[in-house]
């Protein structure tokens, strides 16, 4: 029966194995094989004169990544990997893989992220790819624990859509029967109505659509969204939420993810504290404007640039807070003795923003009239206007970015990394 690799050890006497050839090496009378499966590498030797005519036959005709099944006796070697190697009885190949090969999965030979999603498949056999993917894997793994262990239900709300959610422009139009319809940019309209409909905690882990054209480091087309509705909550008891939750996935993370993390080569992984500073949004324009060159004013969206030169001065994660009404959506609430500012909240990271979120209007008259002062038709949302009529209690919520925590929280350099498939401007397959 095979046994994960990790595991085989001289004691094992003799083992069965199935793994991928990561490296091939013939020295004359030798023949070395590096073996990989997920768990770990072996070494199977084949001593040229005395291994059955099976085994060497196999041996010849195999290639790099190809998948073989070797079972043998496993002796004690100082020089092996994991200080053994396996001396085949059987040497069978289970699946020939082509050559030449699409990338080098030994990371031997650096290779263009482009090569690399294209043989994604290929990619992620690499130890520090599937690391990350692990690393993702169990940072949403710590975030659904936090909320079942904290009362929130899980949610899943609709991505086929009527109207846009976030603003008009940046929407994915799809052939829907007769109707026009959209790809969903966020499930903020659903999760609120979530609140009329009684359930006060919810959370959703899902993908959101962004038909934006620029073609960045942190956009994708398709992102995965972590959304959080919160009834009788203001801003301020979602935003504590958000850094408990942050703080959370970090000590999970560095708690159980030390060989992928050793993988990745990260011996300083960094545990951020809460409380995270709340930097008004207008001290943050101040910090800008003494640091970059190009011309920034209060009112203005914070540029990348200047979201550098903040983060910079800011050094760990912080909240900018007090956000002019004027660029914020129409669902955020103003402050009643300064509407011209609203209770919304960005959680940066020194390298970017994070997540966005806000204590919502949820008085009817006021919502209908932000939407009408943001230029918007507020019959074209009379099904989210609806469950205000009928008992809607106040509320807050955010949005977090699941790519962009874990490019931050591993320091890649672009969000693609964090993705299996990423979607963007040039890329739709694979
Ligand atoms: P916002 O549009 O700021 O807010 O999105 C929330 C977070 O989602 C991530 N994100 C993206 N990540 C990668 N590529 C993209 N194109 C992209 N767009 C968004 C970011 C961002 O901070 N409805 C509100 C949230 C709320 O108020 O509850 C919203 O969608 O990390």
């Amino acid at each position: 029966m095979r046994i994960p690799i990790q595991s085989v050890t001289p004691e094992c006497g003799h083992a069965e194995i199935c793994g991928w050839v990561h490296e091939v090496r013939d020295l004359g009378g030798l023949a070395f094989f590096l073996i990989r499966d997920r768990t770990g590498i072996i070494q199977v030797t084949i001593p040229k004169k005395k291994a059955p005519e099976a085994v060497l036959a196999a041996a010849k005709a195999v290639s790099r990544e190809s998948v073989v099944r070797v079972t043998g006796t496993v002796k004690a070697i100082d020089k092996a990997p994991g200080g053994r190697e396996l001396v085949p009885e059987i040497f069978e190949i289970v699946s020939l893989a082509e050559t030449p090969l699409p990338l080098d999965v030994s990371e031997k030979v650096p290779v263009e992220l482009d090569t690399r999603l294209d043989a994604r498949f290929l990619d992620v056999r690499r130890p520090r790819v599937a690391a990350v993917f692990e690393i993702r894997s169990a940072a949403l793994h710590a975030i659904n624990q936090y909320f079942h262990h904290e009362g929130f239900t899980n949610i899943t709300t609709p991505k086929i859509v009527a109207a846009a959610t976030e603003g008009g422009t940046e929407l994915f139009p799809i052939a829907y029967f007769d109707k026009e319809a959209f790809l969903n940019q966020s499930p903020q309209l659903y999760k609120q109505m979530m609140m009329a409909a009684g359930c006060e905690k919810v959370y959703e882990i899902g993908p959101i659509f962004r038909a934006e054209e620029h073609n960045t480091t942190k956009h994708l087309n398709e992102a995965t969204s972590i959304d959080i509705e919160v009834s009788f909550a203001d801003h301020l008891e979602v935003m504590r939420i958000l850094e408990d939750l942050i703080v959370r996935v970090y000590g999970y993370v560095n708690g159980t993810c030390s060989s992928q993390l050793a993988n990745l080569e990260i011996t300083n992984f960094p545990l951020p504290k809460a409380p995270f500073p709340r930097l008004p949004y207008g001290e943050a324009i101040e910090i800008a404007k003494k640091t970059i060159e190009d011309p920034i004013r209060y009112g203005d969206d914070i540029s990348p640039a200047a979201e550098r030169a903040i983060g910079a001065e800011m050094g760990g994660h912080y909240f900018i807070v007090d956000w002019p009404s004027e660029i914020r959506p129409y669902y955020a609430m103003q402050y009643e003795n300064d509407p011209s500012i609203c209770k919304a909240f960005d959680l940066m990271h020194p390298r970017m923003e994070l997540s966005s979120g806000a204590q919502r209007e949820h008085r009817y008259d006021r919502l209908v009239h932000q939407i009408s002062r943001k230029g918007l038709n507020p019959g074209s949302f009379e099904f989210y206007l609806r469950p205000f009529r009928y008992g809607m209690p106040p509320h807050a919520g955010w949005g977090l970015g699941a790519e962009r925590l874990v490019m931050t929280m591993l320091g890649l350099s672009n969000v693609r990394e964090a993705v299996l498939f990423p979607r963007d401007m040039h890329r739709l397959v694979p």
